[in-house]
């Protein structure tokens, strides 16, 4: 009986494992997109990245819940870019003609952690 109860344990944590890799790859893995919001909360930035194409104009709203200071400033590495954003509020920026690659965005400890895909 005790052998039973352990089997169903180690299926349940396998699943939950697996549950978690399956929605992790999901989330890293999407669609390419010009225009997108991310919510800067608790730590991260949901979603940590954005896929876009290059040679168009990219619409990001930044959507800032967390009050700490460390969330006050996006900075986009590399693209001279970075935006102030106001708690409770959304800001949004555009940019324009990103060059193909990957350029990280941070907050300015760099805490805050993502990643903009160009291709
Ligand atoms: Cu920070």
């Amino acid at each position: 009986m005790s052998l039973l109860v352990n089997l169903v344990g180690l299926i349940l944590m396998a699943l939950v494992v697996w549950w978690f890799w399956l929605s992790h790859r999901k989330n890293s893995a999407q669609a390419t997109t010009q225009e997108a919001t991310i919510i800067v909360e608790d730590g991260v930035y949901t979603p940590a990245s954005i896929r876009a194409k290059s040679g168009q104009s990219l619409t990001l709203h930044f959507d800032r819940r967390d009050p700490s200071p460390c969330a006050e400033q996006v900075i986009f590495q590399g693209l001279d870019t970075s935006a102030f954003l106001e708690t409770g509020k959304t800001t949004t920026l555009t940019l324009d003609n990103v060059p193909a690659g990957e350029h990280r965005f941070t907050c300015q400890m760099q805490m805050y952690q993502g990643t903009l895909i160009v291709e």
